[in-house]
């Protein structure tokens, strides 16, 4: 049966991968993003491939006013599947180098963003007995590595939050996973190296990293499973990672 698939940060990587797979299969998805015409363009690729309902949601995830209307536009108040992937690491510097803008970027999107947007959804799921939150955490989210520091810090708060969701929604039969990714080439590395495209290739060179279809096929895989099993917390790397300290390059 056809579900309601909620998605932030679908303009990109894992989200825009997510938003394909899940329209494939014949899920009717709501894709949001700030990029506007990035939205718009995947809407319309959506609909020639594929023959399921789609609506493009333009919102800032940090702006709790903006989320909120974005969630009571919604014609039919009903979400399924909330996958929770708006995120981003911002600057890669020492601790005591660190800068406060980047900081504030990344505190406000990761966890904040991602509380705005729960808290508008869970009333839905709550209203119906039933759903599914996929949060996208990290294995930045179970280790801290250097100059990691405060985008590890936001991610340790995502898995925070998922552990604590799954206790508070348990009575009204909520399921909350949480993935946590190694590396995966995607813009992530662009954006958090502030638009230096050449550094952010050298991150993934000497490797096979994960690609954004990887992860989408394991958010996949979590939100098709019996109505029984629910997968709380799954950390994934290529083969040539061990965790966030260790990468096997060539
Ligand atoms: P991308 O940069 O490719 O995609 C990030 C997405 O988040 C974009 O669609 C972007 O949309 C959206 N986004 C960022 N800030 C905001 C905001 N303030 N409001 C709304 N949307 C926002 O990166 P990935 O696909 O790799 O990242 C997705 C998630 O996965 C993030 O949470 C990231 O931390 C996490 N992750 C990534 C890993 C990796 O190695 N790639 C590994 C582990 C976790 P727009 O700019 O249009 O708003
Ligand atoms: C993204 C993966 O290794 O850059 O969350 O922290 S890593």
């Amino acid at each position: 049966m056809a579900k309601t698939v909620f998605i932030t940060g679908a303009t990109s990587g894992f989200g825009k991968a997510t938003a394909l797979l899940f329209a494939q299969n014949g899920h009717d998805i709501i894709i949001t993003g700030r990029r506007k015409e990035r939205l718009e363009s995947l809407a319309k690729e959506i609909k020639t491939k594929y023959s399921t309902s789609v609506l493009p949601l333009c919102f800032d995830v940090r702006n709790n006013d903006a989320v909120v209307s974005a969630i009571h536009s919604l014609p039919n108040k009903h979400v399924d599947i909330l996958v929770n992937n708006a995120g981003l690491a911002s600057g890669l510097n020492k601790i005591q180098n660190g800068s406060l803008d980047d900081w504030e970027k990344m505190i406000d999107t990761n966890i904040k963003g991602l509380l705005h947007v729960s808290k508008a959804i869970m009333p839905l799921m709550i209203d119906n007995q039933k759903g599914h939150i996929i949060n996208i955490g990290s294995t930045a989210g179970k280790e801290v590595y250097q100059n990691g520091n405060v985008y590890c810090a936001t991610k340790h708060a995502v898995d925070a939050i998922s552990k604590s969701m799954r206790i508070d929604l348990l009575e009204h039969g909520i399921k909350v996973s949480q993935i946590c990714p190694g590396a995966a080439e995607t813009e992530f590395s662009e954006v958090r190296l502030h638009g230096d495209v050449e550094k952010a290739k050298k991150v993934y060179t000497g490797y096979e990293p994960m690609s954004a279809g990887d992860i989408a096929s394991i958010i996949y895989y979590i939100s098709s499973l019996p109505e029984n099993l629910c997968i709380n917390d799954l950390v994934v790397t290529s083969l040539a990672q061990a965790n966030s300290l260790y990468i096997n390059r060539k």
